[in-house]
């Protein structure tokens, strides 16, 4: 149950005002994008990341949000055998033919962005999909990577990584804690 405290508020807000920065960059200004934060804590740094770029650019973007969960109801089952399945999609602009840009806290195994490119997918035809995440802490099984990252933070399977953002915790904070 060690903490060691890796991002603090100000170096969150810096990470992700140089993420808005980038998706403007990479998007040419950002007129075709949609951002989709994915919950829980991937939706308000979706529209922290929506504010920042309507502060850049004065350009209001589309957001929206997928709710993917563990499926727990298989108990014969490990909880690491379990694939994250989608509950709810709120997503209320056309994705067809727009860059959608996923939003999430962790990038872990990228199971939970599989299941929400597949979201994605099935309620429209994006040109393309994007993924921004705060922290990247490795152990991937899948081909999957981010466009834009927070912190690249390399884990062991015994550490976890805390986010906690003002929205919902009160303080913005990302600390590793050792199981
Ligand atoms: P989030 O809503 O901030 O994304 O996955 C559900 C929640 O459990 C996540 O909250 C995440 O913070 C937390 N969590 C912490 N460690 C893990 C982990 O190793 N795997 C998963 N799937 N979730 C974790
Ligand atoms: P993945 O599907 O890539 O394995 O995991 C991504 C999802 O699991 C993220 O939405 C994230 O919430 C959660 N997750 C995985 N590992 C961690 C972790 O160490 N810390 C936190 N906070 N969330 C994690
Ligand atoms: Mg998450």
């Amino acid at each position: 149950k060690k903490k060691t405290e890796v991002l603090d508020q100000s170096a969150m807000n810096r990470a992700l005002t140089r993420i808005a920065h980038e998706i403007l960059e990479k998007n040419k200004g950002g007129e075709d994008i949609v951002i989709v934060g994915i919950k829980t804590r991937g939706v308000p740094l979706a529209e922290r990341l929506q504010e920042k770029i309507k502060n850049i650019e004065d350009l209001e973007v589309p957001i929206g949000e997928l709710d993917i969960t563990l499926y727990r109801d298989d108990l014969e089952k490990a909880v690491e055998a379990n694939e994250p399945e989608l509950k709810d999609t709120k997503i209320h602009t056309d994705v067809t033919d727009k860059k959608v840009i996923l939003v999430d806290d962790v990038l872990y195994t990228g199971r939970t962005v599989r299941a929400a490119m597949d979201a994605v997918m099935d309620i429209g035809r994006p040109s393309q999909i994007q993924l921004a995440v705060l922290v990247d802490r490795g152990h991937r099984e899948l081909p999957i990577r981010a466009d834009y990252v927070g912190k690249n933070i390399p884990t062991s399977d015994k550490e976890i990584i805390v986010v906690q953002l003002q929205e919902i915790d009160d303080l913005d904070q990302v600390s590793i804690y050792e199981k």
